[in-house]
């Protein structure tokens, strides 16, 4: 997968140590004999980036030259992970530098796993936009992302006694060497205050009560083969006086740094809610100072260049990433009115031609409104700017619809059910001039249901763009082996060109192909069973069956029906264990969010059945649950190409699109999954009969929640059902404590709203289809190969490639999306 040229190899270690040295010597003041692996490390990343700098001078000149469009993606949430190996490897630098710090008497691959993850998100939405922004620079698109610096990002997760504990995250304690701080780009950040009327009509003058400075922090994100770069900048929020001296002098030490620690709260730390929206005012400060130092910038940016705002359309696009940079409507509006003196209608024609937007849940708990009066607190010039866009929407509403069949209260920016608030995704759609989906299903899902009203009135505005992810980490960073020999089947140029990976297909049947393919798998596999071993002490057989789950921890995600079935299944092989029954390992992992109560209690669960099962000798060599501790990235990146199985297993109409389901299907999992997000369109590519479908429809999920079967019938209906919710109600999984999953059992057979009672049977034959197909591994590998022939699809710069064209209007360069 490195694209290094052989030829110029000697040459490039020999420079690449002399790189290194210079950094550790001048740069970290260390001399090679005392350095530690972190100096090591840290030399490593400062060579690297000075390649990715080259790169990225080049890409910034010329996109700047040429006056070409450029993407502004707007996300409160980058989930990067590593930097080091992806950078070297877009470089095409890894084998030099493993070479090189060989030489040097250092382990490459060693040191690439102490560096610290960034992991400035909480799942899906967040590694999505680390995904495209590394497509972009891969494909050729001229893009600046744009977030906030957290110096803590994701909590880490430990498992004690079964239970989630929150520790705080710390990747900045030994700083970032990817990083380069702009003091010079700093933009001031208004909260509060009171507004004026100026002499022109429709000008305010906003005088903020507080101000905070936002300082920009840009790290280069460099593309395959170091064509091009894109940056990421994030925001770090500083305050205008760090320091009261006069407090400090009369000894008040904790008042002299108030207003620093007030404003340096914005950017401390990341919001660890996932898929709701976290009700703080201190959310909303982030959310606000994210966006207005964005839009600050490029609309300097773009005046600097241009010396005009009425063009910013055709040289720029900016894409929200979900709602919560929805503010950039108004903001837009308020820079362009009151600090630029455009009219309001021009402002409002730039403004909507200018934004776009992603919506990634249709959780009604998931969907962002903010109070009135809060807005009106926080933001009063913002607030009033949605009340005009508002009044001037339903206006025209009212005027063109001639008042019929349209009910303005469906569409009001403003909801006024539950006491005034701001529907952020309803401010987003109508200041778009496109909005977007992330799966077939939940484009359709959007049409047909929370924006139902507003797509009458705005037909077209809805569009589909299903999610992608980018092969270069996720299939030839994380899956060597596999990538080697798909390149000696599909062609050298498949790291250029995904699509060929099509090539595979051809050979689905080949033999000594799926032996070589199981010997890559076995490897995988031996890895992680290593990692399983150190961090859970459990050990594993890695020619079981490996059934795995990873995704943030959540009702609608199912980890409850999944142990569930778990139990049944260990139930099963105590009646009858002598049985032939396919070895399974049960892995798990997953966070929850620290105030989500049943998803801790589901985590909990998992641990204590895993205590039980692997330590019981009837099942020993059949069935082993794991649940891995502290899921992020690079955790995915070595269980995912080890995976056998992958469990995609959402109520049908919940998961958006889901991305892991991507990964694992490419690398040649087995989808076990629901008809739900992107499932679907994996099923269309590979076929039916190489995906385990199973469970209720989006349509039949719906019609079941208006009209609710009784839990009670369900499960007289369901073999082994109430046995298995006996059993963990009455504490045979938790004898230390009885009744610690009564509640969660409880909350089943109260309401069934996620389907995991009805789902239960028709997952519990899909899980015994998995077993059959297992025991028949020629037809196994012929599935395992078409699943990995047909998800090139799923590429993150077949994704970019749709939004440049269809939403962005930006050309992408054709050799990298071709195939
Ligand atoms: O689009 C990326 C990702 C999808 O793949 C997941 O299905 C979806 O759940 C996730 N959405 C969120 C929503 N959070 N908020 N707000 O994380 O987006």
């Amino acid at each position: 997968s490195d694209a290094s040229r052989p030829a110029d190899t000697a040459g490039r270690v020999e420079a690449l140590k002399a790189e290194i040295l210079r950094k550790l010597t001048y740069s970290l003041g260390k001399n090679a004999s005392v350095a530690q692996p972190h100096d090591w490390l840290t030399a490593g990343i400062l060579a690297a980036r000075d390649h990715v700098v080259d790169v990225w001078h080049r890409s910034t000149r010329e996109s700047y030259e040429t006056g070409r469009k450029r993407v502004y993606y707007l996300s409160l949430e980058f989930l990067i992970g590593r930097s080091l190996a992806d950078a070297l490897n877009n470089l095409g630098l890894t084998g030099a530098m493993a070479q090189a710090m060989r030489e040097l008497g250092v382990d490459l691959a060693a040191i690439e796993t102490i560096e610290p993850d960034a992991a400035l998100g909480n799942g899906g939405l967040g590694r999505l936009a680390a995904c495209y922004l590394e497509a972009m620079a891969s494909t050729g698109v001229p893009a600046l992302g744009y977030g906030i610096r957290y110096d803590h990002g994701l909590f880490k997760q430990r498992i004690d006694g079964g239970k989630q504990i929150e520790v705080p995250e710390d990747w900045l304690s030994f700083r970032n060497p990817w990083e380069f701080e702009r003091r010079e780009a700093s933009y001031k950040i208004g909260f509060g205050g009171s507004l004026t009327a100026t002499q022109k009509p429709g000008e305010v003058f906003w005088e903020p009560e507080e101000t905070v400075f936002a300082v920009a922090y840009d790290t280069p994100v460099v593309g395959w083969r170091g064509r091009d770069a894109t940056t990421l900048r994030l925001w770090r929020a500083r305050a205008m006086h760090p320091l009261s001296l006069d407090a400090f002098n009369q000894g008040d030490i904790v008042g002299a740094v108030a207003e620093r620690n007030r404003a340096e709260a914005i950017s401390k730390v990341l919001y660890p809610n996932d898929s709701t929206p976290a009700g703080q005012e201190l959310r909303l400060r982030q959310e606000f100072f994210f966006t207005s130092a964005s839009l600050q910038d490029l609309v300097r940016r773009h005046y600097r260049q241009f010396g005009r705002l009425d063009n910013l359309a055709d040289k720029v696009a900016i894409q929200l990433n979900d709602t919560h940079p929805s503010l950039a409507v108004a903001e837009l509006m308020r820079l362009l009115v009151d600090e630029h003196g455009l009219p309001w209608e021009e402002a409002w024609t730039i403004t909507s031609a200018t934004i776009s937007y992603t919506n990634h849940t249709l959780l009604p708990e998931a969907l962002e409104t903010w109070p009135v009066a809060l807005m009106e607190r926080l933001l009063p010039r913002h607030m009033q700017i949605i009340f005009g866009i508002n009044a001037r929407f339903l206006e025209e509403v009212r005027r063109s619809s001639g008042g019929e069949n349209v009910d303005l209260s469906t569409i009001s920016l403003i909801d006024e059910h539950h006491g005034r608030r701001v529907r952020m995704a309803h401010l987003a759609f109508v200041g778009s001039h496109t909005v977007n989906g992330v799966s077939a299903l939940h484009s359709k899902l959007m049409e047909q249901t929370v924006f139902a009203p507003l797509h009458a009135i705005f037909p077209g505005r809805i569009t589909n763009v299903t999610n992608g992810i980018t092969p270069r980490r996720w299939l030839f960073g994380a899956n060597p082996g596999l990538t080697k020999l798909l390149q000696e089947v599909c062609g050298d140029d498949l790291t250029d060109r995904i699509g060929n990976i099509r090539r595979l297909a051809a050979h689905t049947g080949d033999a000594a192909l799926h032996q070589r393919l199981a010997a890559i798998r076995r490897e995988n596999k031996l890895k992680l069973a290593k990692i399983i071993r150190q961090d859970t002490g459990v050990t594993v057989d890695p020619d079981a069956l490996f059934d795995v789950q990873i995704k943030r921890i959540h009702e609608y995600k199912r980890q409850l029906l999944n142990i569930l079935e778990t139990i049944a299944l260990y139930d099963a092989i105590r009646s009858e264990p002598y049985r032939d029954w396919a070895p399974r390992v049960k892995i798990f992992a997953g966070k929850a969010a620290s105030n989500y109560g049943t998803a801790k209690a589901i985590i909990n669960l998992i641990n204590d059945v895993a205590v039980v099962v692997n330590n019981d000798i009837t099942t020993r060599d059949r069935l082993k649950v794991v649940f891995l501790p502290n899921y992020n990235v690079s955790a995915a990146e070595v269980i995912i190409p080890a995976a056998d199985v992958s469990e995609q297993i959402s109520t049908a109409g919940m998961e958006a699109s889901g991305t892991g389901n991507m990964k694992f299907a490419l690398n040649g999992a087995i989808t076990i999954g629901t008809l739900d997000g992107a499932n679907i369109e994996i099923g269309e590519r590979v076929g039916a009969d190489n995906i385990v479908i199973f469970g209720m429809t989006a349509e039949e999920v719906e019609a079941a929640k208006h009209n609710p079967r009784p839990t009670s019938e369900v499960i007289a209906a369901t073999p082994h059902l109430e046995g298995v919710l006996d059993a963990v109600a009455s504490g045979a999984y938790s004898p230390r404590e009885r009744d610690r999953y009564l509640g969660l059992v409880e909350g089943l057979r109260a309401n069934d709203w996620f389907m995991v009672l009805n789902d239960f049977e028709s997952y519990r034959q899909a899980q015994r289809r998995i077993d059959s197909l297992w025991a028949d591994q020629g037809k196994w590998w012929r599935m395992s190969v078409t699943n990995t022939a047909h998800c090139g699809w799923f590429s993150a710069d077949r994704a970019i490639g749709e939004y440049a064209e269809r939403i962005w209007h930006v050309p992408t360069s054709p050799d990298t999306t071709a195939g």
